[in-house]
């Protein structure tokens, strides 16, 4: 008796054994990318002399890069949809919506896996899909046919029962997982939804439950494929690509959570956590300044048609600048044909182009101190790039209200029928979809490479002893927009790794960067959950290119432990917590014999300070692969190694 999870795990697996803990590889189906992580995974890809991918599909999404302030993001396009003209891979041009919410329209398929460089990449788990966020090298290497190497999760059995009630949407189910498990809480495992509960739920609901899933830290978050999954494919014109699947009855789990979904009330995280949750009710009418309705979480056809109905006829709060952006193409053009789009703008909202948006700080920054209610997914410190202004994380429903009023408002005291059924049929057209060449031609295709598109740093083999000093000493929770800060500013140079070491760690401290470079790089450290978020890898290529060779923490998060192995540098944790608390910033630290130590299989060190005389135990347990890779200075350096022998 199989889980859901372990079906598809069993179905893929390559190597190890599926013993929760143990290392296991995967084959992957299908991989996806976006522009921001997708310049570098091409780049990676090149590097390693693939012509064409050896994935069943992969697609290359342009979507968040797109507000074209100068040339970089345009060069980055134009990059992009060559590199992947040339090697075998789809290209979604700009303006075809977000990738998580097209991908699930146009290309998941239940049972299959996928793999993509960006954290959100689980929404897939809303139509079966066995569906992980890595970095852009591990994309890259798996668009080369190569196996995806991972910790096999335990399973959490997310036990539905009952119907959600008006006004409490999906977004409060994945809000109340995250108040009772907490951004950690998932850690090294996959979240599969099970129970009555989920019957009632469409696909675009799951693809919000599991999108989240990503904040719980979890690897991946997974629905059964049943007769709505079917539907919601039909009316996609792809019902050959469905296939019923669900966990054996009576199969066991590693853990189980209960959620009853008539006693849910609407939620909202408050700043700066998505797990910061309290009920809309609690937090009282406070006024809004602006409201976001969009991003991969909450950006399907329903739940814009749900917002139409709360607009319709009526104002936006003068005080409230409200901003839609739909998820995809599909759903604008279809919100467009029957009025929908034309009830929002009568109200008053300013509808954006199908992208990221503000989700990811392109535009919209609110105004200093504001509050304003989104409903995406990460409400961390200055992502919005306001740093002053609070992120509130709530339901499409609890914001459209909330527009109306100019104050936080409990969608409950509604008086619109919020009841929207799927339709049976959505508007197919994958105009913005360019196909790859045909096999055999790939040599005719030229890759065009602007001026923004700069090599990426390559780590250097592990030396004997490592040192440096404490460049900076973090707290609990640092998340990736803290390490490398991503907005309208800063996101065009994401194949600029020199440009964007001038911003590193920035939000933590300014003057990080002047003090990295003088220093000629060092070490950094840090509390628990080091590195969650975002799957960007330039959270460790900039700290690799200003030096960093090892991070120091109570704990990390799953991507970014991975994205700093895989670029060589070292991720460390304390033997004992307490020691984090003897460790002062500018003491200078070695690890002596470091290299002889771990080609050993070490997986306890002596970390010495030599400011104080003291020495600190710390942990690196890793895999013979991973041990492989910190020796040889990360991923690709190792894999041209194995090649050789
Ligand atoms: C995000 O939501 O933080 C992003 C932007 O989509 C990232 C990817 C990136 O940093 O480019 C993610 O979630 O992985
Ligand atoms: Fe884009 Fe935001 Fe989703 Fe990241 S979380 S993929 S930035 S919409």
């Amino acid at each position: 008796m199989m889980n859901l999870t372990q079906k598809i795990l069993a179905a893929h697996l390559v190597s190890g054994q599926l013993i929760p803990g143990e290392e296991i590889s995967i084959r992957i189906d299908q991989t996806l990318t976006q522009d921001s992580t997708g310049t570098m995974a091409y780049l990676q890809f090149e590097a390693m002399g693939v012509e064409r991918v050896r994935t069943k599909r992969s697609v290359a999404y342009i979507d968040h890069n797109t507000l074209q302030t100068g040339f970089e993001n345009a060069d980055d396009h134009q990059y992009i949809q060559t590199v992947a003209h040339k090697h075998g891979i789809w290209c979604s041009k700009p303006g075809n919506g977000i990738c998580h919410q097209v991908h699930l329209e146009r290309y998941g398929i239940p049972g299959w896996t996928l793999l993509g460089s960006d954290s959100h990449t689980p929404t897939g788990g809303g139509i079966g899909m066995l569906a992980i966020g890595a970095g852009g090298l591990d994309v890259a290497v798996a668009m080369g046919g190569g196996a995806y190497y991972l910790t096999c999760p335990r399973v959490v059995n997310v036990h539905l029962t009952g119907k959600l009630p008006y006004g409490v949407a999906a977004k409060d189910i994945i809000l109340e997982v995250l108040r009772r498990l907490s951004v950690k809480g998932g850690v090294g495992r996959v979240m599969e939804y099970t129970g009555p509960g989920v019957a009632t739920l469409t696909v675009p609901e799951r693809a919000t439950i599991a999108n989240m899933g990503a904040e719980l830290g979890a690897t991946t978050s997974v629905f059964p494929s049943d007769e709505v999954t079917r539907a919601f494919l039909k009316a996609q014109d792809r019902e050959a690509d469905w296939q019923p699947l669900a966990a054996d009855p009576g199969a066991a789990y590693d853990e189980t959570v209960e959620i009853c979904l008539d006693a849910l009330v609407p939620l909202v995280a408050k700043p700066h956590m998505p797990d910061n949750v309290d009920t809309v009710e609690n937090v009282g009418p406070i006024a809004v300044d602006q409201v976001f309705i969009g991003s991969c979480t909450n950006s399907s056809y329903q739940d814009m048609m749900r917002v139409a109905r709360i607009l319709k006829g009526k104002r936006v709060n003068p005080g409230v600048s409200l901003v839609i952006g739909p998820g995809s193409r599909q759903v604008l053009t279809m919100l467009a044909r029957n009025g929908a789009l034309a009830d929002m703008m009568a109200a008053g909202a300013r509808i954006l182009e199908t992208a990221c948006g503000p989700c990811i700080g392109m535009g919209q920054s609110p105004r200093t101190g504001a509050v304003s209610l989104r409903t995406n997914n990460r409400n961390f410190y200055a992502r919005s790039g306001t740093a002053s202004a609070g992120i509130y994380l709530v339901s499409c429903e609890t914001a459209a209200a909330s527009a109306l009023t100019g104050v936080l408002t409990d969608p409950r005291t509604l008086d619109v029928d919020l009841e929207i059924p799927q339709p049976e049929h959505f508007e197919v057209n994958d105009n913005l979809v360019i196909p790859p060449v045909e096999a055999g031609h790939e040599a005719e295709v030229e890759v065009v490479r602007g001026p923004n598109i700069q090599p990426f740093p390559l780590g250097k083999a592990l030396a004997d002893t490592v040192s440096g000093k404490v460049l900076l000493k973090m707290e609990d929770n640092i998340t990736t927009d803290h390490i490398m800060p991503s907005n309208a500013k800063l996101l065009p140079y994401r194949s600029n790794i020199p440009y964007l070491s001038d911003y590193c760690l920035t939000p933590v401290d300014a003057d990080f960067p002047a003090r990295a470079k003088a220093e000629k790089g060092g070490i950094l450290v840090a509390g628990q959950n080091y590195g969650q978020g975002s799957s960007r890898e330039h959270a460790a290529l900039v700290p690799l290119y200003l030096g960093i060779r090892a991070v120091v923490a109570k704990s990390f998060a799953r991507i970014h432990r991975d994205n700093l192995i895989n670029n060589g540098i070292l991720p460390l944790t304390f033997a004992s917590e307490a020691d984090y608390d003897a460790i002062s910033p500018m003491d200078e630290l070695s690890l002596p014999g470091v290299r002889e130590a771990i080609a050993q299989g070490k997986e306890q060190l002596t970390l010495r300070n030599e400011t104080t005389g003291k020495e600190y135990a710390v942990c690196l347990p890793l895999t013979q692969r991973q041990r492989g890779m910190i020796l040889a200075g990360g991923l690709l350096n190792y894999t041209r190694e194995s090649q050789r022998q």
